[in-house]
């Protein structure tokens, strides 16, 4: 029994327990063996739809379930405590591209996209970083050029999350090179689909963790994109991301919780069955410490990943928040995995249980939407903004 944030609210508690439902029945059974088998189960993209899990912090107007972003991460931990890849799936197309079509999109596109989106019949991904520009986002070089009534897209996007089965991809491009412009102004993000001409999925990552999670690159081969798919201003697509980083960066903290609570769960479960020197482990306060430790942070993670969210809704800047919520939560994740896998011992190291994924599974959450050193240098950014 671990200590929780606060009572959940009636409906808190029921998208917990459908959550919790879905992901023991329609999630469980086969996270083992696709992380084995590297492989992506599409289907999964029509389920997540079929629950409202694709369109969750969406309004009711589009079909989305309208909750509280606090709601939709509780729901995000469940999913996340037994497959991280299905939760990043997840993370990803109900923070970044639906809520970016939200906040910035025109009338035409959010009619057009956004019902389908909440329904799964339309997956969505995000495309900000590019083999020269990681940390240093705004150094991007994907080219677009203006040809009448259509955009040029020139250029190579790397580690997009569901590239390969993606719909509707939020690509972020250059709009303006002259040198005054360059850096962060003079960005557009850009609805990308793949029947668009130039469109190519390029290298498949082969990756340590989310296995079951195809992580691409795609090409931009000239590729015409209609300006009917610029979002909002074609020079404020790098803010439109930033802005939208913000709220991915909860849903990733709410995967860590999720993977660090299923490494503290195997690991009770194992300490009380394990028994060496006559006894079962966890009555040795060398395993119980770590329990501790592990409980305590967890709890500590979520308080701060759900203050956040807390802010959040109530129109609050978040920026450091969401920042501090990431991080510390990404580095738990990393510490539960890596003391399960120390109680499990040589059970921890193979593939007879849970841990050895969950360990592989935590690292990237302290790479992705931002690693943990650009964490804190955005929440030590925030300490002087208003000098
Ligand atoms: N909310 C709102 N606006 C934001 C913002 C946020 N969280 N972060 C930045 N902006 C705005 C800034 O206000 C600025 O606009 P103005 O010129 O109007 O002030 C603009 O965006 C550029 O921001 P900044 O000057 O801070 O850009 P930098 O090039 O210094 O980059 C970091 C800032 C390093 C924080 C940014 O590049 C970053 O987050 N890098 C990591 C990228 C990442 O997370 N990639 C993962 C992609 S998913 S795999």
């Amino acid at each position: 029994m671990t200590w929780t944030l606060h009572d959940l609210t009636e409906e808190q508690r029921e998208i917990q327990g459908l959550a919790r439902d879905f992901a023991q029945r329609e999630v469980a059974p086969y996270a083992a063996e696709l992380d084995h088998e590297s492989r992506f189960d599409p289907a999964i993209v029509k389920k997540l739809g079929e629950v409202g899990f694709l369109g969750m912090l969406l309004p009711e107007e589009y079909e989305g379930l309208g909750l509280e972003t606090s709601t939709y991460l509780i729901a995000l931990e469940e999913i996340a405590a037994v497959d991280a890849s299905t939760a990043v799936l997840m993370s990803v197309h109900n923070s970044l591209p639906t809520q970016m079509i939200l906040r910035f999109g025109s009338t035409e596109q959010k009619d057009r996209l956004l019902r389908p989106m909440a329904r799964g019949e339309l997956l969505g991904a995000f495309a900000l970083s590019e083999p020269e520009a990681g940390s240093d986002a705004a150094a991007l070089t994907t080219q677009a050029v203006r040809d009448g009534d259509d955009w040029i897209l020139t250029g190579t996007k790397s580690w997009v999350t569901s590239g390969s089965h993606a719909d509707v991809i939020i690509a972020m491009a250059r709009t303006d090179t002259r040198e005054e412009r360059k850096g962060a102004r003079g960005i557009g993000a850009f609805i990308v689909t793949p029947d668009l001409p130039g469109f190519h999925v390029g290298k498949k990552e082969d990756k340590l963790g989310l296995r079951s999670s195809p992580t691409v690159q795609l090409n931009f081969d000239g590729m015409r994109v209609p300006a009917a798919n610029v979002l909002g201003d074609p020079h404020l697509g790098f803010v439109y991301a930033m802005k939208s980083l913000d709220a991915g960066r909860l849903g990733i903290a709410a995967q860590a919780i999720g993977i660090a609570r299923a490494a503290l769960d195997a690991s009770t479960s194992y300490a009380a069955e394990r028994r060496q020197f006559d006894a079962p482990i966890r009555d040795f306060q060398a395993i119980q410490f770590k329990l501790a430790d592990m409980s305590t942070r967890i709890s500590a993670g979520r308080a701060l990943l759900h203050l956040a969210a807390q802010a959040k809704d109530r129109g609050a800047n978040v920026k450091q928040a969401c920042s501090m919520a990431k991080l510390f939560a990404s580095e738990t994740a990393m510490f539960c995995t890596n003391q399960a896998v120390q109680i499990f011992g040589g059970y921890g190291y193979v593939k007879d249980y849970p841990v050895e994924r969950y360990f592989r599974d935590a690292k990237v959450t302290e790479i992705y939407e931002g690693t943990s050193e650009i964490q804190r240098i955005v929440i030590a950014r925030e300490l002087y903004a208003h000098d």
